[in-house]
């Protein structure tokens, strides 16, 4: 079901003890205080402060997740963390296709193919990460390169398998840089995202499929963006790492 979404991306940041901090924050900011009724917020910690912060998490509308998971269930894969460890701390989503993994670490679509299988089969909600760098952009290719992105990486899926993927465009041109799509642009996107979703699945799958936009988005912009109807809310880099400023990104999703 499409679902109003504020997910925390908080990538190689914070040890074992910030990282709990942080999450108690935004558990007892959600719990105690007004402006989060309605949206769901997903906090995306490093493999270590999954099962504590899951532990510590007291709010029904907080989800953890991890960023990454591996290509296989189990075995000799030195340094992986499969699906099925990442839901046995009791987080329940990851984030795959991050264009960080895609450009650091060689994810193609063949491999998000596997991560995807293994999260579904481990119960996981996924958050499926798309967008498109500068020069395909320039090139007016944006379109296009994040059509095959989803086709390539998530349209073998069943559409009982695909109601458990939530989608994040995060033109790569935004993340970590300070630019951010402007609401038309975030908005244009979308509305693709959602046509391609409604070309495969059909117009109701489309509807219930939550798009959400990333790559530097914050608590002064935030509201501009998600205020068009395609952004369903934001999957959030340095911003989340401020319990403070995630609320205000929350609230302005509200
Ligand atoms: C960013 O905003 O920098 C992100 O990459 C969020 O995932």
């Amino acid at each position: 079901m499409r679902k109003k979404i504020v997910a925390g991306n908080w990538k190689m940041n914070k040890t074992f003890a910030e990282g709990v901090e942080l999450a108690r924050e935004v558990n007892d900011y959600v719990r105690y205080k007004e402006g989060a009724e309605g949206v769901l917020v997903v906090l995306g910690t490093p493999f270590i402060h999954l099962a504590k912060v899951a532990h510590n998490i007291t709010e029904p509308s907080i989800m953890v997740s991890s960023q990454n998971c591996a290509t296989e269930k189990s075995g000799a894969y030195t340094g992986e963390v499969s699906a099925e460890m990442v839901a046995s701390t009791g987080a329940k989503c990851v984030i795959l296709g991050h264009s960080e993994r895609r450009s650091y670490y060689g994810e193609t679509s063949p491999v998000l193919v596997k991560k995807v299988a293994q999260a579904l089969d481990s119960k996981l909600e996924i958050i499926f990460c798309v967008g498109e760098v500068l020069e395909e952009r320039e090139a007016g290719k944006h379109f296009e390169v994040v059509k095959q992105q989803l086709v390539d990486g998530l349209f073998n899926l069943t559409p009982e398998q695909f109601a458990h993927v939530i989608i994040a465009y995060e033109p790569v041109w935004a993340i970590g840089t300070g630019k951010t799509a402007t609401p038309d642009q975030a908005q244009e996107m979308h509305a693709f995202i959602r046509s391609v979703v409604a070309e495969k699945y059909g117009q109701t799958v489309a509807d219930d499929t939550s798009i959400l936009y990333g790559g530097s988005c914050n608590a002064g912009n935030a509201d501009a963006i998600f205020s068009n109807p395609d952004v369903d809310g934001g999957l959030i880099g340095g911003a989340s790492l401020k319990a403070a400023d995630f609320f205000e990104i929350i609230k302005a999703r509200a």
